[in-house]
């Protein structure tokens, strides 16, 4: 029987409670019978996250091996195939981005270390906790014994919610919508990009207006949209945007897909910094599709997210070797 130890961490929180339970359900995991779960939180979590055990075992899921909830880093991570690192402190009032970047770089470097040495070569490693591409490159930084493409961080959310809100505007369906692109950081600068989209292989003619005066802020402020409706920010969404993001690494996929990957200077994006490109998986492996052609009315606002995202990595530059 093939067993995969997969680990989540920020497990008390309201993503996690989306995820377990999808995973569970269907495991996105290529010939993979059962899981051993391990879930992480911090000590004050710990209670909930018990009573999150009680649920889990009541749906009887025949995928699931063992669970372990845990606050121990290194129970959590020793041997994991995956670890899912959805943990991160939350912004609180009157707090500046800076120090929230800091906070967290400060978790994820110890987190690393731990990583470093438990896990081995094999371990794959999705981060989702924000500063996403932030915290993934202090991961990668401090990660020498994980090779660097284990390591990629969620993007595939800001992907599926332009699909989606391409399909409403063409009343199209959302799998007949391909090679959309999301460049640069999980955050209000990201550039959604619908310059090489086709429909059901057909190129299609939009409105440039419509592009840059709805389209690319519409997916820009989703996640803001989400909370002013909703009162609390995305969950379900991400939480099956993660699963997206493990089917695509597992199975990979024909159509181009968005993942936070280390930059090693793609069309002149600065080298070591956790970017989105345009991706092509499969399965198992996966490479940065480097012959898209830019659109010249985007090229200005790449630079705004690259800028962006060299501005994260020097506020953390004391968490990186
Ligand atoms: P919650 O605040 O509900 O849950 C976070 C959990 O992390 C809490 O249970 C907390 O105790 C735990 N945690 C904090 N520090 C920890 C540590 N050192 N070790 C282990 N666990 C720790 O947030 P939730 O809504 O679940 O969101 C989780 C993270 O995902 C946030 O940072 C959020 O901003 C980020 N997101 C990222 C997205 C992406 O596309 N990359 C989209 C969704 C989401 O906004």
């Amino acid at each position: 029987m093939a067993i995969k130890n997969i680990s989540i961490t920020g497990a008390a929180g309201n993503i996690a409670y989306s995820l377990i339970f999808r995973i569970l359900s269907n495991l996105p995991f290529k010939a993979t019978d059962k899981i051993n779960l391990r879930l992480l939180d911090i000590p004050e979590s710990q209670k909930s996250l018990e009573g999150l055990k009680f649920e889990i075992e009541d749906c009887a899921f025949d995928s699931l091996n063992d669970l372990v909830t845990t606050d121990n880093t290194e129970l959590a991570f020793s041997d994991a195939d995956y670890i899912l690192m959805v943990g991160a402190k939350p912004r609180s009032k009157g707090m500046e981005r800076s120090d929230l970047i800091l906070d967290n770089a400060h978790i994820f470097k110890s987190q690393a270390e731990t990583i470093n040495d438990v896990c081995s070569k094999k371990t794959n490693i999705i981060v989702v906790g924000n500063p996403a591409n932030t915290n993934a490159l202090i991961i990668n930084q401090n990660t020498p014994n994980i090779p660097n493409t284990n390591i990629t961080s969620l993007m595939k959310l800001d992907h599926n919610r332009a699909k989606s809100i391409l399909a409403t505007k063409l009343n199209e369906k959302v799998e007949d919508i391909e090679k959309i692109v999301i460049w640069g950081n999980h955050s209000t600068t990201q550039v959604p990009d619908l310059y090489n989209c086709k429909v059901s292989t057909k190129n299609i003619n939009l409105d440039h207006s419509w592009i840059h005066e709805t389209f690319i802020p519409r997916v820009q402020k989703r996640g803001g949209e989400i909370i002013e409706f909703r009162g609390l920010s995305s969950a379900a969404s991400a939480a099956s945007a993660i699963y997206d993001h493990i089917n695509v690494l597992e199975n990979g996929s024909a159509d181009w897909q968005a993942l936070g990957v280390l930059s090693s200077g793609e069309y002149n994006i600065t080298p070591d910094i956790m970017f989105s490109f345009p991706v092509v998986a499969h399965g198992g492996s996966y490479n940065i599709k480097d012959d898209v052609n830019i659109h010249q009315s985007l090229s200005e606002s790449l630079k705004v997210t690259e800028e962006e995202l060299i501005k994260e990595r020097e506020i953390v530059k004391k968490y990186l070797p």
